[in-house]
C-alpha cells in the first residue's frame, strides 16, 4: 500500500496517465507535419483529475466536455483509434471526421460530447442530469469546464437549475489559472474564488490540487460520493496548469503572459513523475514492471496513429452528410464530375436529394 491506494490502483493510474500523456505528446510532435488541419488544445499537465475521476464513474454515467477535452475522452473509455483518426480529418473518426480535435464523442461509453464553444457544453451536461433522474436511473452527469467557463452566463442558469431540481451532476472545474492569455487575477476580485462562487449558487463543493494524487483521489471520491449518495449537485475546483500554449503543440512561455518561474513550479508537481517515483519506491522489481506497461501503451499510441494515417479521407459525395447548416448560394454537389450548387441539381434533376 502507498498511502490508501492499493500498488495495484497506482499502476493502474500510472498506465492511464502516460497514455493521455504519450498520445498528447505524440499529437504535438507530429503536429507540425500538417496533416491534423483542427486548432488542437493539450491537455499536457493537467491528466490526472479526469483519470483519478474516473475510479468513481460507471460506463453508465455521462460525460460532456471542453475545447480542450482529449484527456476527457481518453478517460472516459473513447476509442483512441476513432480519437486520433478524428484529429486527421478521416471518415474512422469519431464525428466522421467533420468535427477535429474539439468535436470528440463516443456514445458507446457514453461521451456525450465535447464544444469549441466555452460554456456551450454546460447546460447540455445538466440536461442530460434531468433525463438521468426524470428515467429514475442511477447515472450521474460529469460535466468538465475550464475556470473561464464559470464567467460564462450559461453556468449560472445551468448550475441554479441543478440546484433547484437536485440533480445528479457534478461540475469538475479544472482551474488552470488562465483563459487563453489572461489570469484570474485580471477576471475575477481577489477575494473571491470560483468554490465560493458555486457556493453562493447553492451547490455542494469541493477543492482540491491536481497534482496531489493522492488527495486528489480523496476529493474526488468524496464528491462522487455527495452526488451519488447525498444526492447533491456538486462543483469541484481542482487548481491543475496547461504545460503547453493555449492552442498547439508549443511552448509560449516567452510570450510573457506567465512567468516561466511559474510555469516551472508547476513543471515540478508533474502528477506523472510524481505517481512514478511513489510506485518506484515500492520495491526494486516494480521498475520492470512499469517499462512492460510503458511499451505496451506506446505500441498502442504508434498504432492510433498508423490507424489514423492509413484512414480514408470521408467521401466528396458525403460533403453535406450529418452537417445541420449550409449556405445554399455556396454549395456544391461534388458527387457529379461538373459540381453543380444543390438547388441546381434538384431544378434540373428535380431529384429528392436531402443533403441536410
Ligand atoms: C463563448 C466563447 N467565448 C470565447 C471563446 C474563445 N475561447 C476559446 S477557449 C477560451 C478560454 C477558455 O478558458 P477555460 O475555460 O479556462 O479553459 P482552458 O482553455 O483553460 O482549458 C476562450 C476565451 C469561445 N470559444 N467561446
Ligand atoms: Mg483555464
Amino acid at each position: 500500500m502507498v498511502h490508501s491506494l492499493t500498488l495495484t490502483q497506482l499502476k493502474r493510474l500510472y498506465k492511464r496517465i502516460f497514455l493521455i500523456r504519450s498520445v498528447e505528446e505524440e499529437i504535438a510532435s507530429r503536429y507540425s507535419a500538417g496533416k491534423m488541419r483542427c486548432p488542437t488544445h493539450l491537455s499536457i499537465g493537467q491528466e490526472s483529475v479526469p483519470v483519478i475521476l474516473e475510479e468513481f464513474l460507471n460506463k453508465e454515467d455521462y460525460a460532456i466536455s471542453t475545447h480542450r477535452g482529449h484527456a476527457h475522452y481518453l478517460a472516459k473509455g473513447g476509442n483512441l483509434n476513432a480519437m486520433i483518426a478524428e484529429l486527421y480529418g478521416k471518415e474512422t473518426g469519431c464525428s466522421k471526421g467533420r468535427g477535429g480535435s474539439m468535436h470528440l464523442i463516443d456514445l458507446k461509453v457514453n461521451f456525450m460530447g465535447t464544444s469549441a464553444i466555452v460554456g456551450n457544453s454546460i447546460p447540455i451536461g445538466v440536461g442530460l442530469a434531468l433525463s438521468a433522474q426524470l428515467n429514475l436511473t442511477e447515472r450521474i452527469s460529469v460535466i468538465y469546464l475550464g475556470d473561464a467557463a464559470v464567467e460564462e452566463g450559461a453556468f449560472y442558469e445551468a448550475a441554479n437549475f441543478s440546484v433547484v431540481r437536485n440533480l445528479p451532476v457534478i461540475f469538475i472545474c479544472e482551474n488552470n489559472l488562465y483563459s487563453v492569455y489572461s489570469n484570474l487575477q485580471a477576471r475575477q476580485p481577489s477575494n473571491r474564488s470560483l468554490t465560493d462562487l458555486a457556493l453562493g449558487i447553492g451547490l455542494k463543493t469541493f477543492t482540491g490540487d491536481g497534482c496531489d494524487i493522492k488527495g486528489c483521489y480523496e476529493t474526488l471520491k468524496n464528491a462522487v460520493s455527495s452526488v451519488r449518495k447525498d444526492k447533491a449537485p456538486t462543483f469541484v475546483e481542482m487548481k491543475t496548469y496547461r504545460w503547453r500554449e493555449h492552442c498547439g503543440p508549443n511552448y509560449d512561455n516567452h510570450i510573457g503572459y506567465r512567468a516561466e518561474s511559474e510555469f516551472l513550479k508547476w513543471q515540478n508537481k508533474d502528477p506523472l513523475k510524481r505517481l512514478k517515483d511513489k510506485i518506484l519506491s515500492e520495491g526494486n522489481r516494480i521498475n520492470d514492471s512499469l517499462l512492460k506497461i510503458e511499451k505496451t501503451v506506446l505500441t498502442q499510441v504508434n498504432s492510433a496513429f498508423d490507424f489514423a494515417e492509413e484512414s480514408p479521407f470521408p467521401d466528396a459525395s458525403t460533403a453535406y452528410s450529418d452537417v445541420y447548416a449550409r449556405d445554399p448560394n455556396n454549395v456544391k454537389d461534388f458527387s457529379t464530375a461538373n459540381p453543380v450548387t444543390i438547388e441546381e441539381k434538384l431544378y434540373h434533376k428535380e431529384d429528392k436529394i436531402c443533403y441536410i
